[in-house]
């Protein structure tokens, strides 16, 4: 039969999803070289630019690592804290929403 036919329109919202920042933080004793090496192994960076970063962190108190989805900031930051832990240092990661 005829049987009317509605389309209905409605806006897209489709919103990229909210990025999260890890950042490490500076200590007294964590040694140079195992933050660099950290750096690089988890955040796949060369190791210039982890050298870099670390030196930033040491200067600065703390500095932005990577950029990921909340759940790949979270393993990133599991990831250093349990390598930071077998190795016996205070190193400390947090993330936090970007903005
Ligand atoms: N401040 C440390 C030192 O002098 C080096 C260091 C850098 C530690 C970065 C932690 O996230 C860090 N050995």
């Amino acid at each position: 039969d005829g049987g009317s036919v509605v389309l209905e329109r409605r806006t897209q919202k489709v919103k990229p999803p909210q990025m999260h920042q890890v950042l490490m933080l500076n200590d007294d004793y964590t040694p140079m070289e195992f933050v660099v090496v950290v750096i690089q192994e988890f955040f796949s960076k060369d190791r210039e630019t982890a050298t870099q970063i670390m030196l930033k962190i040491h200067l600065d108190g703390k500095a932005v690592c990577g950029v990921y989805s909340k759940d790949v900031a979270a393993t990133k930051v599991d990831q250093v804290l349990e390598a930071a832990k077998q190795s016996g240092h205070p190193l400390q990661c947090i993330s936090e929403p970007v903005e």
